[in-house]
């Protein structure tokens, strides 16, 4: 962060807030004996996180699952769409209350397109049925042949799940960010690579390195495996101008408490976790640190 923050290139973005930013970055992290990734510079929302990636696993592409259990993470880009086509003057409190109680509005206003949740246990195919013609086929759950694969042939190097239907990029909401995870097994442990293409180290990248971590514990506990590494690697790694206060603050702060994860449970499948089965000890945070996420 500091190097990032003193360093790092600036430049415009998207969102016409301005980063300072480095291209390409690695981390590694032991999740041997339970440990996790978890920031405690600040307080991150782990559930949240966790929530997030719940809703990722069902396929989900709507907000409403997560606005009715007050996650309001992913709120700001429907919304943005929803003033931007309708003029309408409307608070974020007021627009998550409407997408949860009703049902045509969620309909409506509520989807991200096929963003990660489509694309992970739904990725679209197409079968030829005649001369230039093609029909829907069924729809790949790179999810479950992940776990096949680990299952049946760990020593593959093909155990990935891709986010980044380039057919299908023009009809998201955002483009996928933590965009490709790669599987691996060795000596009866699993680690996960996440590619991120793009990351705020301000606010998504904890949410990000936690999931990553989360993830890789369910399918090891899945696959009947040991936890090993989580290995992040970041393409345009950035801080938003905006964010000078949340990024002196945890600059200025001693990292504090190791958490631990444990599973209540061993769920049937790597689809039937609930928020419930995920134990976190130990975790000792600094206060929480709130800025403004560019749109
Ligand atoms: N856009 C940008 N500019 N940055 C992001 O991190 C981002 N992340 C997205 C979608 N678009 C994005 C999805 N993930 C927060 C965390 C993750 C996330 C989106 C937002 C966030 O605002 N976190 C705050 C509040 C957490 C809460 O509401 O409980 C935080 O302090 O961590
Ligand atoms: P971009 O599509 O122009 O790269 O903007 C996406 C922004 O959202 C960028 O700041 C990275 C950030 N982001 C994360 O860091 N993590 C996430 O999980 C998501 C969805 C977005």
């Amino acid at each position: 962060m500091r190097y990032i923050w003193e360093r790092g290139d600036a430049r415009g973005d998207r969102t016409g807030v301005g980063t300072r930013s480095v291209f390409g970055a690695t981390i590694r992290f032991d999740l041997a004996g339970g440990a996790m990734p978890l920031l405690t510079t600040k307080r991150v929302y782990w559930k949240t996180a966790t929530r997030e990636l719940l809703w990722f696993l069902t396929g989900d592409t709507n907000i409403r699952s997560l606005c009715a259990q007050n996650v309001q993470i992913w709120t700001d880009w429907p919304l943005d769409r929803y003033r931007r086509e309708t003029g309408a003057v409307i608070s974020r409190e007021a627009f998550s209350q409407a997408i949860v109680e009703d049902e045509a509005f969620a309909r409506e206003w509520g989807d991200l397109g096929p963003v990660y949740g489509k694309q992970w246990v739904d990725w679209p195919t197409y079968e030829p049925v005649g001369e230039g013609l093609f029909r829907k086929g069924a729809g790949v759950n790179q999810v479950a042949e992940v776990v096949e694969s680990i299952t049946n042939n760990p020593g593959s190097r093909r155990h990935i799940i891709e986010g980044w239907n380039v057919a299908e990029l023009g009809s998201m909401a955002l483009p996928p960010c933590h965009k490709s995870y790669q599987f691996h097994v060795a000596d009866g442990r699993l680690s996960c690579l996440l590619y991120q293409r793009s990351c705020d180290l301000g606010l998504g990248f904890a949410f990000n390195m936690w999931s990553l971590a989360a993830l890789t514990r369910m399918m090891a506990q899945q696959c009947n495996l040991e936890p090993g590494e989580a290995v992040w690697t970041g393409g345009d790694v950035h801080l938003y101008l905006n964010h000078a206060e949340l990024v002196e603050e945890q600059l200025s702060r001693r990292p504090s408490g190791e958490a631990k994860l444990t599973f209540a449970r061993r769920p049937a499948s790597i689809f039937d976790y609930r928020i419930e089965d995920f134990e976190v000890s130990g975790y000792a945070p600094q206060g929480a640190i709130s800025a403004p996420v560019a749109v």
